[in-house]
């Protein structure tokens, strides 16, 4: 972990270098004919109501990557529902079965001889976790655990609860909320966020007339708490989690919350802090438990002094300081990539932005309204949201991000990794925050030593591997039913995230770092892997295409197979992202030959007799035609074995499959629809995925633009964000005999509704940003930045230029791919 640690620290380095050449870039490039200031393109970035939020999912999200707040913004009564990163009931566990082994081969054989029944039967007894898992998804008193609140933070005003004028909103160019009201003849204002150079959550209240501020504040739980005035000034408050065993060894937490006054009076009572007749107060907050992600014990020192010293700190700086610093830090990430799009028609309501309350525009959207700036702010709030959830050195962003109400929270907030953590990092690398991406790679190096003893005790395999689920304390067994939980290609899948990484970076020091991670999960499907006795291929299993299930040729329901799509697509993902490191870092041994054999040996993407791609090894009928998980498209996206140009008629039979999905009504949850955008946007199919991104804002998205599975989950936040941006800029990686060299599509998928637009920042595969700009529905400018030095293939519709590119050097191009 520590060489880990020092390994992020360069690439935020390295990053930051990147960054500050970028952010000249697109200014200096002025690509889009600047179309409107800069200024007014951040200014815009604002989600804003005209009452204070009624439900947590009305609440505005503020987060500095670990500590986080949902907002409310009473009049009388405010409420910040907090939250820790790692604060998670439950403790380190072992839950691999010592009796799935000896079942393995008798499941395995069953379904060679086509009795699904039977060996799902078995696998339901044999080849699951031991103990209860995640106990479907609701573990908070069982050693898996659950994700939990970190309390809430309440204030109550002296005021009444009616006021004049009242604004609540969120500005993602700065990362601050702000409530303003106004009582009488003054006008009170709250403002918070929480800090990333700091490490503390901030609140300030004012008032433009003196004396106005007096309220009383406290720190609480659902559960297992003190809160204690330390100071006449100062709250602490501390406990410990359920562990989920003897209820002795659970993470411990502590959170101090300061109170400074202009004026007035500080005081506490019991747990209460009291401000009295003040000009100004701000409250200052830092939070931390003793979760360390270390295993086998996952456990480091209480933050008690430290959290003592945060506060300190922050204390002894202004508060405008404090917000100053909060923001240039943030903007460092944030303002690296803009968005304009506009869509300009003489008929159609095009609706101007800002004017009208983000719940309203959301509504006018569901009545058939045009507002393409709703769309970059929700692409932008998507970024907002990775930076906010997302920083080195912490966990990865859960089901949820950090933000999570409750002591049993839906899915106990965990990662999920047959779909959901991953889609949480797909806009990372385009998007332009690569750095956001390391604690995944932190997790994912963590999860080996688990990950090799549930290898081993499983499937008698080297190398390690994960299943559907894991927690914070290192859970890598299969789930507690084989229907979702047996899907071990999960560590394969979350190694694509190592190599995208340095796809985007060329980040050879990075690379280096990954390989053995790699190298070990190749292991791992290198020994799974069996030869099918009747083709003779290489398939994988028993496992499920995520969640779905078939009908058997006998008409029964079965959920286990031998290579589905899926698992083949993700592991000649990894075979090939092998393939190509190991080119890179001039490693040409046994193990390389091996992998090299055995892709050339998988079982590939089939097409059925009615031209769609299967799911499964043999052409069965799905037992939910419109299944949420659209699995075996995944060599489509995020995979790379099928493109429009190299397989034109896999493509093609992607195209059916997903069409006849979304008939059968596919896309139901907001993840399914985030993840069709970028299906569609890589199909080249600019009207289809704009139509899915319609579906994403109008049927899945809630007052606060959180994603609704239902409930709230983040993932498709990130997939949506994810997919606005393959719809504007897509690069393929390919190999050849002297090294990579990458193909970048300008405006694959740009759909009528974005006549004209503008992009700058985002980031291509094997060292590129890239600005584009357009007008009625034609590029007009490109502005290529290399990082890297070599020939670099531009696309845009059917013609391709290839440019020699030296690092460091912006290449302009005009609509007709002409160097300028
Ligand atoms: C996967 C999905 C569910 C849900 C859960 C958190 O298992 O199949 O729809 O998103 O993760």
């Amino acid at each position: 972990m520590n060489n880990n640690r020092k390994y992020a620290l360069q690439t935020v380095l390295t990053v930051t270098c990147i960054v500050t050449c970028i952010s000249i870039m697109p200014q200096a490039a002025g690509a889009a004919g600047d179309k409107g200031s800069q200024k007014g393109t951040w200014s815009r970035l604002k989600l804003w109501y005209q009452q204070p939020a009624r439900e947590w999912t009305e609440a505005l999200p503020v987060g500095n990557g670990r500590l986080g707040a949902m907002v409310f913004g009473g009049i009388k009564n405010e409420r910040l529902q907090l939250n820790e990163k790692s604060l998670w009931s439950g403790s380190p566990d072992d839950s691999d079965n010592p009796e799935a082994l000896a079942a393995l081969h008798e499941v395995r054989k069953l379904i060679f001889e086509g009795k699904y029944t039977q060996a799902d039967a078995l696998a339901v007894k044999k080849l699951v976790c031991k103990g209860a898992g995640s106990n479907r998804a609701s573990s908070g008193k069982l050693p898996y655990g659950s994700y939990q609140t970190l309390g809430d933070l309440r204030l109550k005003f002296d005021g009444p609860n009616e006021a004049n004028d009242y604004r609540r909103e969120l500005d993602l160019d700065t990362a601050v909320t702000r409530v303003s009201y106004r009582q009488g003849n003054a006008t009170f204002t709250r403002e918070v966020f929480s800090s990333a150079v700091d490490q503390v959550l901030v609140l300030r209240v004012a008032c433009d007339k003196p004396g106005r501020i007096s309220f009383t504040a406290d720190l609480t739980r659902p559960e297992r708490f003190t809160t204690n005035a330390e100071t006449a000034d100062c709250l602490t408050m501390m406990g410990q989690m359920n562990d989920g065993k003897n209820g002795t060894t659970g993470l411990r937490y502590v959170a101090r919350l300061r109170a400074i006054a202009d004026g007035g009076n500080i005081s506490t009572t019991g747990s209460v802090l009291r401000i009295e007749e003040a000009d100004s107060a701000t409250l200052i907050l830092a939070a931390g438990t003793d979760y360390k992600l270390q295993p086998p014990d996952y456990r480091g020192s209480l933050p008690d002094k430290t959290t003592a010293e945060q506060l300190a700190e922050a204390a002894a700086k202004s508060y405008s300081d404090l917000r100053d610093r909060h923001v240039a830090d943030y903007q460092k990430l944030f303002r690296r990539v803009s968005l304009e799009l506009s869509y300009d028609t003489d008929s159609g309501t095009n609706l101007s932005a800002g004017n009208m309350p983000t719940n309203n525009r959301l509504d006018a959207l569901r009545n058939g309204a045009t507002d393409p700036e709703l769309t970059v702010l929700y692409f932008q709030f998507g970024r907002y949201l990775l930076i906010c959830s997302s920083r080195p050195g912490t966990l990865p962003a859960n089901l949820q991000g950090i933000w999570a109400d409750g002591v049993q929270v839906p899915w106990n907030c965990d990662y999920h990794s047959n779909i959901n953590v991953q889609m949480n990092y797909w806009p990372a690398e385009v998007c332009n925050l690569a750095e956001c991406h390391l604690p995944l790679f932190d997790l994912i190096d963590s999860l080996r030593p688990n990950g090799r003893k549930t290898a081993k005790v499983h499937y008698g395999a080297k190398g390690w591997t994960v299943h559907t689920i894991t927690n914070v304390f290192g859970f890598t067994s299969p789930g507690e039913h084989p229907g979702w939980g047996l899907f071990p290609a999960a560590g394969a899948w979350l190694c694509q995230h190592l190599w995208e990484h340095y796809a985007f970076g060329g980040d050879r020091k990075f690379l280096e770092w990954a390989w053995p991670i790699m190298r070990e999960s190749a292991e791992f499907y290198l020994d799974f892997l069996v030869e099918d006795p009747k083709t003779g291929k290489l398939v994988s299993g028993p496992v499920n295409s995520p969640e779905n299930s078939f009908i058997t040729p006998d008409g029964r329901r079965a959920s286990l197979c031998m290579g589905p799509a899926m698992d083949q697509e993700i592991i000649w993902d990894l075979f090939t992202n092998i393939l190509d490191s190991a080119k890179v870092l001039g490693i040409e041994d046994e193990f390389v030959k091996r992998v090299r054999d055995a892709r050339e040996r998988l079982l590939g993407p089939q097409i059925g007799s009615d031209g769609r791609l299967l799911e499964w090894s043999q052409e069965f009928k799905e037992a939910e035609p419109g299944h949420r998980h659209m699995s075996h498209l995944f060599a489509l996206h995020p995979g790379r074995q099928i493109t429009v140009t190299g397989t034109p008629e896999l493509a093609a039979a992607i195209r059916k499959s997903l069409e006849y999905r979304l008939s059968q009504g596919g896309g139901h949850t907001g993840w399914s629809r985030a993840w069709i955008i970028n299906f569609w946007a890589r199909l080249q199919d600019g009207e289809k995925a704009h139509e899915n991104l319609l579906a994403l804002l109008n049927k899945s998205t809630l007052p606060n633009l959180f994603d609704t599975h239902p409930p709230f989950q983040i993932d498709g936040n990130f997939g949506g964000t994810a997919g606005i941006a393959e719809m504007l800029l897509q690069s393929h990686v390919y190999s050849t005999g002297s090294g990579q060299t990458g193909e970048i599509h300008l405006l694959p998928a740009l759909p009528k509704a974005w006549q004209t637009g503008q992009v700058k920042g985002l980031r291509a595969r094997f060292g590129y940003e890239i600005s584009i700009a357009w007008q009625q529905g034609k590029l007009t400018q490109a502005d290529i930045k290399a990082t890297h030095t070599g020939v670099c293939a531009i696309r845009y519709q059917n013609k391709v230029a290839k440019i020699e590119t030296e690092s460091g050097k912006t290449y302009s191009l005009d609509g007709s791919l002409s160097l300028m």
